[in-house]
Order: structure tokens, then sequence, then C-alpha cells
């Protein structure tokens, strides 16, 4: 077996969300800093490579600029408000979202308020800005461009350790414990490398409803996902469905699989292959894969019932299609078993 490379870097512990606030309950938060040394611990026979900083041009191709000035700077602005001394804040936590709710497609004003604002790119209230989130999920995209490189050097694999998560970020919009979309990312710079298309396979519990949405219609980047199916109450409610199939020369370019609650590794499975299959008969040279974790029997924020044997299978059959392949971290939450379905995925994949 030989062993993929893993990049990582220790700026990305620098996010501490601290609290999900979910239906107004400021909860306790489960994207954690620690989420980081358990991979690494698991990963330990594996080599290390440190994240090279590389400047914002993809960074740039992927998002909105007005979305990523607000992002690097709405933590400080907010810092200068009264919100600490006022009512006990320090992060950033959206109250107003204006939303076509509100406007109706009317010209707005930009709000005066840092408060009024904070909703302006964010969509949920569970993705908190705080003292280094900014830091931390710019570094998560130094790891996946990093995984990239090491891939168009010649690799096999490559394995980018992002944290904070990425999947759920849209071109301008943030949530889901999500800020920079890290896969989407990669795959933008394999394309750039001289991939004509690009295949991400999201195998992550939760619909990617950002990287769907970057990509929405567009026919070189492919994104194929399996998930707990919204449609039975599940994050991201309003995305995930299999009839979402892509727009204009993006059309048939993006395939959901949502899937029952209660799923095991035999069905999990065979939807792996169909996506497999797809983005290999799409003619895909490249597979990002959005490596989330949290499908697993144990993770407390989905019902799917995934085992170790079955992040393995996963990793066999993506690694089975002989591309090269990014895998680039998304969630997993149960701190017990996170690193070892890390490993048992990169395994399944290296074999
Ligand atoms: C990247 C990723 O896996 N994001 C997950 C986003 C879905 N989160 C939904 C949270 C629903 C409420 N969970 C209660 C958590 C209590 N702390
Ligand atoms: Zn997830």
């Amino acid at each position: 077996m030989t062993s993929i490379p893993v990049v990582w870097s220790p700026e990305t512990r620098r996010h501490e969300p601290k609290h999900e606030v979910w239906v107004g309950v400021p909860t306790e938060g489960t994207e954690v800093p620690a989420r980081v040394d358990i991979i690494l611990s698991s990963l330990a026979d594996h080599r290390l490579v440190e994240a090279e900083r590389h400047d914002d041009t993809i960074l740039h191709r992927v998002h909105d600029p007005d979305f990523l000035t607000h992002l690097a700077g709405v933590y400080d602005e907010w810092l200068a408000g009264p919100y600490g001394d006022l009512v006990g804040q320090d992060r950033v936590v959206p109250y107003f979202f204006p939303t076509p709710a509100l406007t109706q497609g009317m010209p707005i004003h930009r709000a005066a308020a840092v408060h009024g604002r904070a909703g302006e790119y964010c969509y949920d209230t569970m993705t908190l800005v705080g003292p280094g989130t900014w830091e931390a999920a710019r570094a998560a995209v130094d790891c996946a461009l990093t995984a990239v490189d090491l891939v168009a050097g010649g690799e096999q694999a490559a394995y980018a350790l992002c944290r904070p998560p990425g999947h759920h970020v849209t071109r301008a919009g943030y949530g889901g414990s999500c800020y920079l979309n890290n896969a989407a990312v990669a795959a933008e710079v394999l394309r750039s490398v001289g991939h004509q298309r690009v295949a991400v396979i999201d195998v992550d519990a939760h619909h990617g409803n950002g990287t769907q949405a970057i990509f929405w219609d567009r026919a070189d980047v492919y994104y194929g996902s399996l998930h707990v199916d919204p449609g039975a109450g599940w994050f991201p409610h309003v995305l995930g469905y299999a009839d979402e199939t892509g727009v204009g020369t993006g059309a048939g370019a993006n395939h959901n699989l949502p899937l029952p609650e209660g799923t095991e590794d035999d069905h999990w499975l065979t939807a792996v292959a169909e996506l497999v299959d797809w983005t290999g008969s799409g003619g895909c040279t490249a597979i990002v894969v959005s490596l989330g974790v949290d499908a697993a029997v144990d993770d407390p924020e989905s019902p799917l019932r995934i085992s170790h044997d079955g992040y393995r299978g996963a990793g066999a059959l993506i690694g089975a299609a002989g591309l090269p392949v990014v895998a680039v971290q998304e969630g997993g939450y149960h701190l017990p078993t996170l690193g070892t379905l890390v490993e048992a995925f990169l395994g399944g994949l290296s074999d």
C-alpha cells in the first residue's frame, strides 16, 4: 500500500465557532478545532506536507470578490461595534436576512450597521465568524491548492485536511459550517492545469449545495453527490433532490442521489459506484472527492449508517477509476471515529 500525502496547516485550528445557533438556540459547536488533530493522529503513517501559501487567483475565480472582502473583514467590524459589551456576543451572528421575501426585487441600500449586514452573504445562523475564522478558512484553501500541486506534480492522489469545510458555500454565500469552497477551488485549479473535465464526487452526509451552485451551468466540472434525502427533512432542506441536473451548457452535468435515513453500506456503495461510472462516462480525467465522514453510523449529524468498511470501499471504488484524485475534508463530527474513518477511506483509495 502506497501512502497518500496529507496536506494540512496549523492555521486551520484558529477557527473556533463556539456555538451554532440552531432554531434560535445556541448549541455546542460541532465543527471544532480538535478535528484537525484527531485526523492528523490517525494519519501518522502518511507523509505530512504543510500547506503552501497561494495567491487569490483561483479563489477569485470561484467566489465573488465582494463576498471575499466581506468575509475577510466582518469580524474586525463586529469587534469594533458594541455587540460584545451590549449583549455578550463576540461572534458574528446574523439575525436579519435581506432575502427576496423582504426585497421583492426592489433595489436595496447597503445596511449601515454591521448587524444589519451580517446576513448579506450568510444564509443560516449556525455558521459563526470569530477571531481566526477567515485565517483558518483561507488556510484550508491553501491545503486544497497544495494537494492539487502534488497531484499535478505526479502524485496519484493527495488528501487535503481542510477545516473549516466548504461544500455548502456558493459563489457569494456561506453557511452549513462552511466559509470558502475548498472542493470547488480544487476543481477549478485542476481545470487550469489541463484537465478539460473534472469530477467532484461528494460523499459527505449532506448535499453540497454550494459546489452544485458554483458549477450549475458548467459542463467542465461534473458534480455528483450522495447524501441523506433533504425531502426527509435534512439540511440543506431545499436543494439536493434528484431532479436537479444543471442548466444551459451544464445540463446533465449534475447528479444527486438522495438516500433514505438509515441507509447502510450496500446501498451507499452502489450509489458511490454509480457516481464513479457517471463521471467516467462523462469523460472526466480527474476527481475531487468531497470527503465528509459524517455519513458514519455513529455521527451525531446524520442518520446514515456507514461503517469503516463502507468508507474503505468508497475509497477503493474511486481509486479503481484510475484517475488522479484530490480528496478534500468536509464534515464528520463523531470525534472518537472521525480519524479512523478518514484513514479507512484513504486506505481503500491507495490499495
Ligand atoms: C459540512 C457539513 O457537514 N455541514 C453540516 C451542516 C448541517 N448542519 C445541520 C445542523 C442541524 C442541527 N444540528 C444540531 C447541532 C447541535 N450542536
Ligand atoms: Zn455534512
